[in-house]
């Protein structure tokens, strides 16, 4: 069954950024418990804001499960890639996001790859980015697997990135790291700029997708976009997709509203009886 989270960043440098939660880990997940949320997903600083506080104790009091935990604070913080044309840049990269993956995966929970897949230009070309890409995700796949969890590649819209935008770019890219080990991220905001269409897209990645981050086309709380979530709960279903589907979205008006916007939104989507069907635009008429 899908299940919902919702996004905390422990990062000043964000601020401005599109998540739901800030700062107050405790505070955080008391009103995800309360809205009725199954998970969080974190934002840290580095990995031992997950490993070295009371992180644990916190989810088993409210019942919640870790869904997922951004790495995109070494770009944010320290302007590390895995596409820098810098080999020891690239080589930071990676240590940051793998001392992530051992925090996370000591709680079960997934890392996620997205700005710090950088952009390709000046001596690095779209094709050696994609090579250096590939290479570092079968390395940190391998070490995600020793925690029995998947690693998480998320393509982001142009104005983010140029490497990977679309999914079926992404699934060209899993395919060329050897690794099984490495799932997608499909984020609704990123998918409504770059898609030609929501249910096309999500075919292409049937298999693939193993994290959604749920935002309306706006990056505001789903419910307040033009995208109707009730389509994107059929098309999952369509993909037998079976992960989180976690609020990545603005804190607008507040944090309190916006939680529980998306929440409305994720019941009626994902609980309540399908309407019937919604299906948009059939895979054979494109
Ligand atoms: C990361 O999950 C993402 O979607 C980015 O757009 C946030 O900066
Ligand atoms: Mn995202």
């Amino acid at each position: 069954m899908i299940k919902s989270a919702v996004t905390i960043s422990l990062v000043p440098e964000a601020r401005g950024g599109p998540f739901i939660f800030w700062d107050d880990l405790h505070e955080a997940c008391r009103k995800a418990s309360h809205l009725g949320f199954d998970g969080i997903e974190v934002f840290p600083p580095d990995a031992s804001s997950i490993s070295d506080g009371d992180l644990p104790r916190i989810l088993e009091d409210h019942d919640l499960r870790l869904a997922a935990v951004g790495t995109g604070a070494g770009w944010v913080k320290h302007k590390f890639t895995l596409t820098d044309q810098d080999s020891a840049v690239r080589q930071k990269a990676r240590d940051f996001i793998r001392s992530i993956i051992r925090a996370a995966g000591s709680l079960q929970a997934p890392a996620i790859i997205g700005s710090m897949q950088g952009r390709w230009g000046g001596e690095v070309s779209h094709d050696l980015a994609t090579r250096f890409l590939a290479d570092a995700l079968n390395e940190l796949a391998e070490v995600s697997r020793a925690y029995g969890v998947p690693l998480l590649f998320e393509p982001l819209n142009r104005y983010e990135t140029n490497v990977v935008n679309r999914i079926d770019d992404g699934v060209s890219l899993v395919r060329q790291a050897a690794s099984d080990n490495v799932k997608l991220l499909a984020d609704l905001f990123h998918m409504n700029i770059e898609e030609r269409d929501f249910r096309l897209a999500f075919h292409d990645g049937t298999g693939h997708i193993g994290h959604v981050h749920f935002a309306d086309s706006n990056r505001r709380a789903v419910g307040w976009g033009h995208i109707d979530p009730r389509f994107v709960a059929y098309w999952l279903d369509e993909i037998a997709y079976e992960g989180f589907v976690s609020a990545e979205a603005l804190p607008f008006p507040t944090p309190d509203e916006a939680a529980a916007r998306t929440m409305q939104s994720f019941q009626s989507a994902f609980r309540s009886r399908k309407p019937q069907p919604f299906e948009g635009r059939r895979a054979t008429d494109a």
